[in-house]
């Protein structure tokens, strides 16, 4: 089936979820900057560059305006070097957030936002669930996968051609679906996830390699980093927690930056015997960083969280100890194992 065929099989789908109020906004627009959050992810960018693609077919002046440089690792998406940093000279028709909620989750351009004339339409284009706003002009889809899943639609919607510039556009889409699914992994995924994944599949995005170079592709210097802290894991708690330390001087000899150490504590939490994995990174001589990963059947995360004022998810916390190394390892064990009297379960 071609990409153009598929398409055609989601427009029912396209035109019954996208509000008829955002697809007009977008028929009308001469010139918007779209907005994704601060510190941008895959699925975030992706959006972004997306529907700068999708709009430009219709001759829309889109620029695509982010507080921070985006990490390397999104170089997959082809357009990447379309993202600015600071505003261009015109003042836009409208703005529209993706991926967050509110411009005060866009950092410095979020400011930016709030200072334009209130004459400049607002529009929000958003998956999380802890978004309540109810403005048509405003889709919120919990049941999305992805931010990209949205913004495939709205192409399917206003019928762009997707598989345009040898699949770039299909690709930056397909990006965030892969990055916020990882790689169709979690329960996020739907039918309609993959659907739009073989739309986009179909239309020149290579899901395959995006995926190697968003979750299977490192730095040497990462691996060394990884390999250094990984050999000092130790259990607790008869093996039911396991925790590594990053330290200071792991990063200078590793020759590792500081977000190389990504993916450490996932490694800790695919360890069979443990159900709560734990990763400390100092900081300095009196701030630690904590991170914890829980199992299904284990403690709730943001309980140990909460004892060190962090916070997050059921399944996955964090928080800033303000404290050395050593003393912070000693308390999150010692609140984790009376965590885990309270709960009854042997010792
Ligand atoms: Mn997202």
């Amino acid at each position: 089936m071609s990409a153009v065929d598929r398409a055609a099989a989601l427009r029912s789908e396209a035109n019954a979820s996208v509000p008829a109020a955002l697809i007009a906004l977008l028929r009308s627009v001469k010139r918007i900057w779209v907005v994704p959050h601060e510190r941008p992810d895959g699925d975030a960018l992706g959006a972004a560059l997306g529907l700068q693609g999708i709009l430009a077919q219709r001759g829309v002046e889109v620029a695509v305006l982010c507080s921070e440089v985006p990490p390397k690792v999104y170089e997959v998406i082809p357009t990447l070097d379309r993202v600015l940093l600071s505003p261009p000279d015109w003042t836009p028709d409208a703005v529209i957030l993706v991926d967050c909620g509110d411009t005060k989750r866009a950092g410095s351009v979020g400011a930016l936002v709030q200072e334009l004339p209130s004459s400049v339409q607002r529009a929000t284009i958003d998956h999380h669930v802890s978004n309540t706003s109810a403005s048509p002009l405003e889709w919120i889809d919990p049941k999305a996968a992805a931010t990209c899943e949205m913004v495939s639609l709205i192409g399917v919607a206003l019928e762009a051609d997707l598989a345009v510039d040898g699949g770039a556009l299909a690709t930056t889409l397909a990006t965030g679906v892969i990055m916020d699914t990882a790689t169709f992994q979690h329960n996020n995924t739907t039918p309609r996830t993959l659907q739009v994944a073989g739309l986009l599949l179909a239309a020149g995005a290579p899901i395959s390699e995006i995926s190697r170079r968003l979750y299977r592709a490192k730095p040497y210097t990462q691996v060394q980093l990884h390999a250094r802290v990984l050999d000092r894991v130790e259990q607790a708690d008869s093996g039911k927690t396991v925790w590594a330390a990053m330290l200071r001087s792991d990063l200078a000899a590793s020759g590792a930056t500081v977000e190389e150490s990504e993916g450490i504590v996932d490694t800790l939490a695919q360890i069979n015997e443990a159900d709560v994995a734990l990763f400390f990174k100092e900081e300095s001589a009196s701030e630690t960083r904590l991170s914890i990963r829980t199992k299904e059947s284990g403690l709730d995360a943001t309980a140990i969280a909460a004892a060190f004022s962090g916070g997050g998810h059921a399944r996955a916390a964090g928080a800033s100890i303000p404290s050395s190394l050593d003393t912070a390892v000693a308390a999150v064990l010692q609140c984790v194992a009376s965590l885990r009297a309270e709960r009854g379960e042997a010792s």
